[in-house]
């Protein structure tokens, strides 16, 4: 099924907070003409929020609505999501899946940045240092098509911009 419908394909961006998903997004966004889709905004703008999660100290969110809400314009093609998870969309809406990652001590100071603290901050390291949105990735999605990308420098950011430019590049001439 995969971008049978397509002219253009839709990619996902995905990681722990903090890798550098949406950095990389915009760039692409810039460069491509894709269009980048933000899940935690469009969550908030389609009120997909709701009860609040005294543990984590966040909304629990209403995936089938947010999903819903999300499905006409992924048939469309050409988007890029960019999402701190991978595994409750449909598999079908994705022709590949990129998985940034990010040094721990790096990833902590940029989510010291940010103004991360106690829990919220190591549960997020955590979700790094034990790989959880690579292997929600891989067990989402099929092999080849999820990729793992280093982000860790502007030099890196910017090779992963370029590489994943070039197979947007290569898909529409096999999709032609
Ligand atoms: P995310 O959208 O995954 O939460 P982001 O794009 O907001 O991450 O990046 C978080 C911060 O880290 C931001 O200040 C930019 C910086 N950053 C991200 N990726 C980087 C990279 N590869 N090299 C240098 N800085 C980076």
């Amino acid at each position: 099924m995969n971008g049978i419908h397509r002219t253009s394909p839709n990619i996902l961006i995905t990681g722990t907070p903090g890798v550098g998903k949406s950095t990389t997004c915009r760039l692409l966004a810039e460069k491509t003409g894709l269009t980048w889709l933000e899940v935690s905004k469009i969550a908030i703008e389609n009120r997909c929020l709701e009860e609040y999660d005294e543990v984590y100290r966040c909304p629990v969110l209403n995936e089938d609505k947010l999903l819903d809400g999300m499905e006409s314009s992924m048939q469309q093609g050409g988007k890029i999501v960019d999402y701190h998870g991978a595994e409750f969309f449909p598999e079908r809406w994705f022709d590949i899946v990129f998985v940034l990652r990010a040094d721990n001590t790096i990833l902590y100071d940029r989510l010291a940045a940010r103004g991360y603290t106690g829990k919220k901050l190591e549960d997020n390291i955590d979700c790094e240092i034990f790989q959880t949105i690579l292997d929600e990735a891989k067990a989402s999605y099929k092999d080849e098509i999820v990729h793992e990308l280093q982000s860790n420098t502007n030099e890196e950011m910017e090779e992963n911009v370029n590489r994943i430019c070039q197979w947007i590049d290569q898909w529409k001439i096999d999709n032609q």
